[in-house]
């Protein structure tokens, strides 16, 4: 299997849900930065994701896969043991799932591109800011409830993606000083080794 990432992206997410499960993965990175985005052996990503984004996964039949959601599930699937999702039809399944698209429409895609591109202006920011704000609310309030983590006691892929969006906030100027659950979960995730050794890999900066 391999992964196209680029470092700091959303594509974190699926590469800390293989190292979590214990999972090789190959990585390939992606410069989405310039165009057209060239793979880092020069491929031309059109050709995999018609869609220029990461993460994408190649599956070993040649086959990708798009859509971070389906694919921390597809990842975690390999090794149902690792515990990163619930089991298919389980009630928890269906609640793993509601964070993850919760985590895709109501946080990610107001932090990106809202906040990532000045040109939309300061009045869009400034709405994308007040909408991540309440959001994260809702994420505060349920992790002060049945926290540690997401789905309760366990690290989930739904964990994974959480971390990964929310750690854009210094970037995007989201203060997170009101909501100390989620704090603590940022440390918290932040230290596990998986997701450690997943943020060195792509050259990212690890807390010491
Ligand atoms: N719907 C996609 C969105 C992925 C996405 O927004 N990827 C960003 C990085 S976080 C990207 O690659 N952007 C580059 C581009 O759109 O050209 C998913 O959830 O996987």
């Amino acid at each position: 299997m391999k992964l196209y990432y680029a470092p700091g992206t959303c594509a974190l997410s699926p590469h800390i849900v293989a190292l979590e499960a214990g999972i090789p993965i190959e990585l390939e990175r992606v410069d989405i930065r310039k165009t057209p985005h060239l793979t880092e052996a020069g491929v031309d990503f059109a050709v995999i994701n018609p869609n220029l984004y990461v993460p994408a996964l190649e599956l070993d039949d040649g086959s990708v896969l798009t859509e971070g959601t389906a694919i921390v599930q597809l990842i975690a699937d390999l090794k149902p043991d690792a515990g990163l999702v619930p089991a298919f039809g389980s009630p928890e399944r269906y609640r793993l799932q509601s964070w993850l698209n919760f985590i895709a429409t109501e946080l990610h895609k107001v932090y990106s591109p809202w906040l990532f591109h000045p040109e939309y202006g300061t009045q869009a920011q400034d709405v994308a800011r007040t909408k991540i704000t309440e959001r994260l609310e809702f994420a505060e309030d349920h992790l002060a409830r049945s926290g540690p983590f997401l789905m309760g006691d366990r690290f989930s892929a739904a964990d994974a993606y959480l971390f990964t969006i929310v750690g854009w906030s210094e970037f995007a100027k989201i203060d997170l000083a009101a909501f100390p659950h989620l704090r603590d979960f940022m440390s918290r995730v932040g230290a596990r080794p998986a997701v450690r050794a997943a943020m060195a890999a792509e050259g990212m900066k690890v807390a010491a």
